[in-house]
């Protein structure tokens, strides 16, 4: 692809959607010539100069590859891990108008006269069509599908979109962006996952187009009968998940994307910035703020103004005299420190990283090998080029200093990437990029640049600490980018509406492949009032990312800056977050191995109940927890659209019956929270960040299940920091629970994998209890009664809330099994 050639044209549709060509420009697929099924069971059809080629990579997932001039690119892509997939049974069948390619759950129809393709699911029910009209189409370097859209089927996720979460009827743009104080209805954002989900009839599957360049998708705002997606040039090259249930989707794209590795559990503690924390002793300051006030907290940022001069890689002497005794100091009182890395390496030939930068040729250049230049913070940069291998590993090793230092966070920013004083506000497009030897532009790297600064950083941090799991975290990304980083959402404003915003953005991205999300809390731009803090503080308990941050002219945001009631409300809202530690921990765990995320919009959790679709501002966390957040201003009340079921509300025991609307509480104190029947969610004590103290006690608290059932979970722990559990290294032990009448009986099973946390209490809470037990017994030895003040210091035994009808036992914890029963009068 001769793209430097084609800069005139790639700027000239910058600002225009391709959308804007006239039909008459594309060119559809025509009749079919040909055929070949050819090895690994892909089938190639010929018409005219153009193939299309559809292989079935498993049952439920079938690639399909247009190249309108009959010779497909080298198959690469910055996207994709898994590319060997084990042979699925496939067989093809033909008549006279069609070709069909059958896998145990689908069946893929080539239509011959025109090639159109169709996916069916195994009982033959239509999932997916090509609009007769259209198909496979292209323009001059344009490649477009356009599809059928029933008119009951919706479509959610496209990674990072703040407008409502169902996207049917709008167009949505991939195309990085750095867009400060962006509205709901601002398009393209920061990252760029050209991925969705589509739902119809309770079912569900999933398309992800795999291409680097500007890409749009138009999901019904044309023309309400048909949807299309495309790109501004390389391939039209799509996967079609089959489902049929929105996790089975979102579990084959992670396995071909790749999932976000498992994060230091500190990273989940609250997190403070702002820009910026200019001086050690401020940076104290904040610090005690902290504990002083007994608000919990495990990371401060430092934000650009910590370098000399925004020179990445180095420190402002004069306000940090000395970081390793600073940090040291810090790690003491239980503080990691991240810091701020942009691309942009300011030109200055007497800086080292500017200096080695251009030795080593790690810069990107204009195809007649100029150096290319932008301006950012520095003024004058030059920009690293992250697709390259040499690059990445250069960027990567001049980490060691600040490792030296005891940085333990790296935050990189400004990587759509963004440039100053600039009308497309990034790097030139005819600049040319490594691009891993192909040699090809910025408009094909433009968006995977972010994605690729994470690799790097991930990369050079984790060779210079091999033992420890590295955090870092992205305001730009692509599809996949969970493999190297966490992703906050932006610059976002203080205001209600941007509330609502910062969840639908993290519902989209966790559907999207990314599972650790979070915003800015409290607003990046802007000042907001006591209560918008508080709430969106609330959200945050419930966001895997927990981060207050503020733009330099705003007034600070830490927790304690509203007055004294906020402070109280603020700080029994991180609490809460530290008591559901372990239950984030294992959802962060089992996301990193299913890509099934902690926070599920509710249409994902309960697809069968299609009016859920419309709910964006309730979700699931985890697989027991519905979070009500209060998103508008002056609200103490908040109506919830509950999923069919029973479910407890987590602050007064009350049971609801789901499959209805109703209306709970929400004072400014509170987080409206339901528990789902049969759930058991494990909670520790409040620290004052995650590793002050060993877990003691683990509680679970069991909720009741609906009818006789046994419910159960899987509840993992390991040391929380370093690469350890690779090798085993975890405690994993499942927890068993029947409620029959008249009887409580929990089991514990013996603990799988090498790592024992220190001695420890358990306690089980068993809600939704009528009556006093009459006896508990653990493993056949029986466990006295004490008295509630008595409890929290007993070793063993068991006390009833009659309040809250809870039995609590307490017992030591054993690594073998654990057998638990309480009779109770029927
Ligand atoms: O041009 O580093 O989104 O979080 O505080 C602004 C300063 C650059 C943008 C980030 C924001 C950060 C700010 N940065």
């Amino acid at each position: 692809m001769h793209f430097a050639a084609l800069r005139p044209l790639l700027t000239a549709i910058l600002f225009t959607s391709c959308l804007a060509k006239l039909d008459a420009q594309w060119q559809s697929l025509g009749n079919i010539d040909s055929y070949r099924w050819g090895s690994n069971h892909e089938l190639v059809i010929q018409s005219g100069t153009a193939i299309l080629s559809v292989r079935a990579l498993a049952d439920d997932l079938v690639r399909v590859r247009l190249s309108p001039t009959g010779s497909l690119a080298p198959d690469r892509s910055w996207a994709i891990v898994k590319t060997e997939w084990t042979p699925v049974k496939a067989e093809i069948t033909e008549d006279v108008d069609r070709l069909v390619l059958s896998t145990r759950s689908l069946n893929v129809v080539v239509l011959k006269k025109p090639v159109r393709i169709a996916f069916y699911d195994s009982s033959w029910t239509l999932l997916n069509i090509d609009d007769s009209l259209r198909g496979a189409s292209w323009a001059g370097t344009e490649v477009r599908v356009w599809k059928k859209m029933p008119l009951d089927e919706e479509y959610l996720g496209f990674g990072e979109k703040a407008g409502r979460l169902i996207r049917t009827g709008t167009h949505v743009t991939m195309w990085n962006s750095d867009i400060p104080g962006y509205a709901a209805d601002t398009d393209p954002l920061y990252q760029s996952i050209p991925f969705f989900l589509a739902f119809q009839k309770g079912r569900a599957h999933g398309i992800f187009l795999d291409n680097t360049c500007r890409t749009s998708f138009d999901m019904g705002k044309e023309s309400r009968d048909a949807y299309s997606f495309g790109a501004e040039a390389g391939e039209l090259n799509y996967y079609f998940f089959a489902g049929p249930s929105p996790r089975s989707v979102l579990a084959r794209f992670t396995e071909l994307v790749g999932r976000m590795p498992l994060p230091p559990r500190w990273a989940l503690g609250f997190q403070q910035c702002r820009w910026s924390y200019p001086t050690e002793t401020r940076v104290k300051e904040i610090a005690r703020g902290f504990r002083d006030r007994k608000i919990p907290c495990d990371v401060i940022y430092l934000d650009i103004d910590y370098m000399d001069g925004y020179r990445i890689f180095t420190w402002n002497r004069k306000n940090f005299p000395d970081p390793p005794r600073m940090i040291g100091e810090l790690a003491r009182d239980g503080f990691k420190i991240a810091v701020i890395v942009d691309p942009g390496i300011k030109v200055d030939s007497s800086y080292g990283a500017f200096q080695s930068g251009l030795a080593g040729n790690q810069f990107v250049r204009y195809p007649d090998g100029r150096l290319y230049t932008g301006k950012v913070w520095p003024g004058v940069c030059a920009f690293p080029d992250f697709t390259s291998s040499k690059a990445r590993a250069w960027w990567g090793s001049n980490f060691a200093g600040l490792v030296r230092d005891g940085i333990r966070g790296w935050w990189n920013d400004m990587n759509e990437p963004s440039v100053f004083d600039v009308p497309t506000k990034t790097i030139d497009l005819d600049v040319i990029h490594d691009d891993e030897g192909i040699r090809s532009t910025h408009a094909k790297n433009h968006n995977i640049y972010g994605m690729q600064m994470t690799r790097a950083t991930r990369e050079g941090v984790q060779r210079l600490t091999p033992d420890e799991r590295v955090f870092v975290l992205t305001r730009a990304s692509y599809a996949g980018g969970q493999r190297y980083s966490a992703a906050w959402t932006g610059d976002n404003v203080a205001s209600w509406e941007h509330l609502g915003m910062a969840l639908r953005m993290c519902l989209n991205l966790s559907v999207s492949g990314q599972p650790f999300v979070g915003s800015d809390i409290g607003g990046f731009i802007g000042n907001p009032s006591g209560e918008l803090f508080s709430r969106w503080l609330q959200l945050g308990v419930f966001t895997p990312l927990m981060r207050a941050h503020s733009e330099i002219r705003w007034k600070n945001k830490e927790p304690w800056e509203y007055g004294e009631e906020y402070t109280d409300i603020n700080r029994k809202t991180i609490n809460l977050r530290y008591r559901f530690l372990p239950y984030i921990y294992n959802t962060m765990a089992e996301a990193s191995v299913t890509g099934i995320p902690p926070m599920q919009p509710l249409a994902f959790a309960f697809p069968a109940e299609g009016r859920l679709l419309y709910q964006d501002d309730v979700f699931m966390f985890g697989p027991s927890l519905l979070v009500a957040p209060v998103l508008d201003d002056g609200l103490r009340k908040r109506g919830v659209e509950l999923p069919r079921g029973t479910w407890y509300d987590f602050w007064s025991d009350s049971s609801y019956d789901g499959g209805r609307r109703i209306d709970i509480d929400a004072p400014l104190d509170r987080l409206p929270i339901f528990v789902r029947a049969g759930a058991i969610v494990p909670q520790q004590q409040v620290l004052q960040y995650s590793d002050e103290a060993p877990i003691d006690p683990l509680t679970f608290s069991i909720y009741p299940p609906a009818g006789v059932d046994t419910v159960s979970m899987t509840y993992y722990e390991d040391d929380g920091h370093t690469m350890k559990y690779r090798g085993g290294e975890f405690m994993k032990r499942s927890l068993r629970h029947v409620r029959a009448a008249g009887i409580l009986e929990t089991t514990l099973s013996a603990c799988e994998g090498s790592y024992r946390p220190p001695a420890r209490s358990l306690v089980l809470e068993f809600h939704g209890c009528n009556s006093t037990p009459v006896t508990v017994e653990l493993s056949g030895r029986t466990v006295p009664e004490v008295s509630a003040s008595a409890f929290s210091d007993a070793t063993a035994g068991w006390h009833f809330d009659e309040g809250k009808k809870v039995i609590r036992v307490k017992l030591s914890e054993s690594m073998s099994h654990i057998t638990l029963r309480a009779k109770t009068r029927k």
